[in-house]
């Protein structure tokens, strides 16, 4: 059967009478299937104009334009009428949306190299891969109510769908529905939806090919991966265009990468920001952050961050510093400056409204014309945090200047970071807590019409755009420094400017074993640097439970202990030292793995790779049938980097013994250094052949409170630094290698660091140094160790390597350079030698 026969039959049994009212009728549905074929060389009833990177069909006065941006890379537009919408996007970076493919005509549609688009009756299309393997099919035509649209995709049992941002409940979206509206969700649980954030794309994982699915559209949406019907996904709005990207794989990271493309990648955040941070709501007056600075320095807790909250400001005035609990603020900064920590501190969009008091703020937006308006021309005045409050109109590029300025003094008084809460955006005193739809946006910003929308239009980038505007504001008073922001609420593309949290969770057991998924699932949205509020915001979190959760922190993007008002106070000491000893020990590791870290934060600023990944990104292969691994892992297990597999208790708070479940290949325990095989692939998830489903053994851990079980993936070189309390410390003594030979001989072992000031933006003119790793095991059993030239003309701290070798013994117990005989010492289960780093790189021999 040819391919546009494949595509085509399945039409027949989704083309029942609609009992919705349709865009378009489907009157081809009797037809028999060799009209179909003629029909779909020119759609029945519909026009196709050919252009140079795609087509575009007309029928009665819909018209659905498919085009390709790239081999990879296919955008999809529809609408009513002879008026083109306008082309633009809040998310998609403007290089993107202007880029350009070659479309080579086929008989039913087009082919851009690497897909292949065919149309069907009732402006359907179908798009395969080169094989003719279908990645996508839709499984009716768009329904339209109004202003209102959905689109309707055929579901198979194999999809599996990820991302969507930060929406709670299990990794696999599968079977589930979700609303696309920021809300401010206080204490929201697993089955809340809407919360915070709205990231309208996701992956389809299909029998090991992933697609990328991007919705360009801002309104109040929905996506439904097989709740309404089991064979079918949709999505939509209330309004707005029918605009959607969808981006080709096969693999997980082709995808991510395509998004990154798209949207922008998370950029390389300042090295401090991979620090431990501490939080609370609110540490008032100044004494109590200075005995949170004491303290954490006294235990030797590494930390680089404290946080001040919205009560250091004066009657909770966004940019006010309360002069009688903070009386003497530059000197608080330069202190805790000395002491090694980064302040980052709250500043809410509600400015409050308060003429004729000097407060700058409120005046100089009132003299700008900065703030939103309702219809009749009145300013829009919502309650908030300082009471009545005005609203930044962010969509007007004039205003988000403004609103960049008002960090100046801040950051003159050496303020690192800035937090940006509350921006959904929230309101207190109207019925859905956040402003009228009514509310009006006066858009003036590059790459889009000058217009006045309502607030439906903005909503869900207001809080994107908010945290564009600190970012801007950073950059501007400080241009070669990376700013930090964070951000509650965003949109797609707000990675750009922010990272983020998973707002106010709970102290509960539940919201520990949530921020797996979440995180991962933000990451695979482009929030690579996310996290969750250590200990949970909500409540009091139990000594067991603040414990486990500072363990598997530790080895999540952003590691922050933050608590809420009026709870039990929740820092590494609260517990008594047998508690914060197990802490302590899993913070410190964090710090040396900071190499690690870092040096894969820098690969996602390229290649859009989360630094919290789920198994199925660097595994997609792990299984026969291409299911996701991680169905095995019941989403608990992730990769931070490539090559860590951290194994969290999927029920932590139970005590029985739990499976861990490690993708083929060699595995190393990251704490002994003990080595497994994992040599079969899992076999299917096929219900039928479920018996085959632990084909691979899994590990049985019992869980103990001071112990999480991290895994090293074969054939990787990690880099870990000697302990610091800050990372404005220079570590002292060698940059160790921690080696860990694949099975197979002739797999060499691969590693990287990379290194720079941390700080500013001179990597960008060269100034970084990057130095990979290799080992080869050669037939004699000796292994040679290759350290390549450095690239980048950065002195890094170390001036000496000290590899640590596991899972493999050497012959004679000898190692040497060209020029000299090295001591190889046996460390536990390593094996250890140390040589001078040298920027030209060299070799080592170990036999
Ligand atoms: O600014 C206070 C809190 C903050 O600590 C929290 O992290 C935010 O998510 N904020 C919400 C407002 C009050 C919440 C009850």
């Amino acid at each position: 059967m040819s391919h546009f026969f494949a595509s085509i039959v399945p039409w027949f049994i989704a083309a029942a009478p609609s009992r919705r009212l349709r865009c378009v009728t489907l009157s081809v549905a009797f037809l028999s299937v060799v009209t179909l074929a003629a029909a779909a060389q020119t759609p029945a009833g519909a026009d196709l104009e050919r252009l140079a990177n795609g087509v575009r069909v007309h029928r009665g006065d819909q018209t659905m334009e498919i085009t390709t941006l790239r081999d990879d890379v296919i955008r999809v537009r529809s609408w009513q009428g002879t008026s083109e919408p306008e082309n633009s996007s809040w998310a998609v970076l403007p290089e993107a949306l202007r880029s350009t493919g070659q479309a080579t005509p086929e008989p039913a549609g087009f082919s851009t190299g690497k897909l292949h688009v065919a149309l069907g009756p009732g402006l359907m299309f179908t798009v395969t891969d080169n094989i003719g393997n279908i990645l996508e099919q839709d499984a009716e035509p768009m329904v339209c109510r109004g202003t209102d649209f959905r689109i309707y995709k055929h579901r198979t049992r194999d999809d599996h769908f990820f991302g969507l941002g930060d929406k709670p409940g299990p990794l696999d979206r599968s079977g589930e529905a979700f609303t696309l509206w920021n809300t401010d969700q206080f204490g929201w649980q697993e089955s809340t939806d809407p919360i915070y954030k709205s990231i309208p794309f996701f992956l389809d994982v299909r029998q090991g090919r992933t697609l990328g699915v991007f919705f360009n559209n801002t309104f109040r949406s929905f996506f439904d991966f097989g709740r309404e019907k089991a064979d079918e996904y949709s999505f939509g709005s209330v309004d707005g265009p029918a605009d959607y990207f969808l981006l080709y794989g096969p693999t997980p990271k082709q995808v991510l990468s395509d998004y990154a493309w798209l949207t922008g990648p998370t950029p390389l955040p300042p090295l401090w920001s991979l620090g431990f941070q501490q939080s609370r709501y609110t540490y008032s007056p100044e004494s109590e952050l200075v005995e949170v600075d004491h303290r954490l320095r006294a235990d030797k807790i590494p930390t680089d961050v404290l946080w001040l909250d919205i009560h250091f400001q004066k009657n909770n005035m966004p940019f006010t510093i309360d002069p009688e609990c903070f009386p003497n603020f530059p000197q608080l900064v330069k202190n805790l400056a000395a002491d090694q920590f980064h302040l980052v501190v709250i500043t809410d969009l509600h400015i409050a409204r308060q003429p004729g008091i000097g407060y700058d703020p409120y005046d100089s937006g009132v003299a700008g014309d900065h703030f939103l308006k309702m219809p009749d021309g009145s300013t829009y005045v919502g309650t908030v945090w300082p009471g009545p409050a005005v609203f930044p109109d962010f969509t007007q590029q004039r205003s988000l200047a403004w609103w960049g300025s008002l960090y100046k003094p801040f950051i003159a008084e050496g303020i690192a970071g800035f937090w940006n809460d509350m921006n959904e955006p929230a309101v207190f005193n109207t019925p859905t807590k956040t402003m009228p739809d009514d509310v009006q946006h006066r858009i003036d910003m590059p790459g889009l019409l000058k217009r006045t929308t309502d607030h439906r239009e903005i909503h869900n980038v207001y809080g994107m755009l908010n945290s564009e505007g600190t970012y801007d504001g950073m950059l501007a008073a400080r241009p070669n420094e990376r700013p930090f922001v964070m951000t509650r609420a965003s949109f797609a593309g707000g990675q750009r400017y922010a990272v983020t949290w998973t707002g106010d969770n709970s102290s509960t057991w539940n919201h520990l074993r949530m921020t797996m998924p979440q995180l991962m699932n933000l990451g695979l949205s482009g929030f690579s640097m996310a996290g969750a509020d250590v200990g949970g915001f909500a409540g009091s979190p139990p000594a067991d439970l603040l414990t486990k959760w500072l363990e598997v922190s530790a080895f999540q993007p952003i590691d922050r202990d933050h608590s809420a008002k009026g709870t039990r106070r929740h820092e590494v000491w609260v517990d008594g030292p047998a508690q914060e000893a197990i802490r302590r020990h899993f913070i410190e590791e964090r710090y040396r793995l900071l190499p690690y870290l870092y040096t894969t934060t820098e690969h996602t600023a390229h290649d859009g790779v989360p630094m919290m990944r789920p198994l199925f990104v660097e595994f997609p292969e792990a299984t026969t049938d291409g299911h996701p691994f991680d169905l095995e892992a019941g989403g608990s297990e992730f990769l931070v980097g490539p090559d860590l597999l951290v194994a969290p208790n999927p029920s932590p708070e139970e005590i029985a013994p739990y499976e861990v479940h490690l993708p083929p290949g060699t595995w190393y325990d990251y704490w002994t250094g003990e080595r497994f095989e994992r040599a079969a692939k899992i076999a299917t998830r096929d219900l039928e052949q479920r018996d085959q489903l632990h084909s691979v053994q899994p590990l049985m851990i019992t869980p103990t409170l001071d112990a999480l079980p991290v895994y090293v993936h074969g054939g990787s070189i990690v880099p870990i630094e000697p302990l610091t309390q800050s990372t404005e410390e220079t570590p002292k003594g060698p940059l160790t290698l921690r080696v860990y030979p694949a099975t197979d001989r002739t797999t060499p072992c691969t590693g990287e660091v990379y290194a720079d000031d941390g700080h500013s933006f001179n990597f960008r003119q060269g100034d970084y140094a990057r130095v990979n790793f290799s080992c080869a095991l050669q037939q004699d059993g000796s292994m040679t160790f290759t350290v390549a030239p450095q690239q980048g003309r950065f002195h890094p701290w170390w001036t000496e390597y000290r590899l640590e070798i596991y899972g493999w013994t050497p012959t004679r117990h000898t190692a040497s350079t060209d020029s000299s005989k090295l001591p190889l010492t046996a460390a536990g289960s390593a094996w250890t030698v140390s040589f001078p780093a040298k920027p030209n790189g060299g070799t080592v021999q170990i036999q």
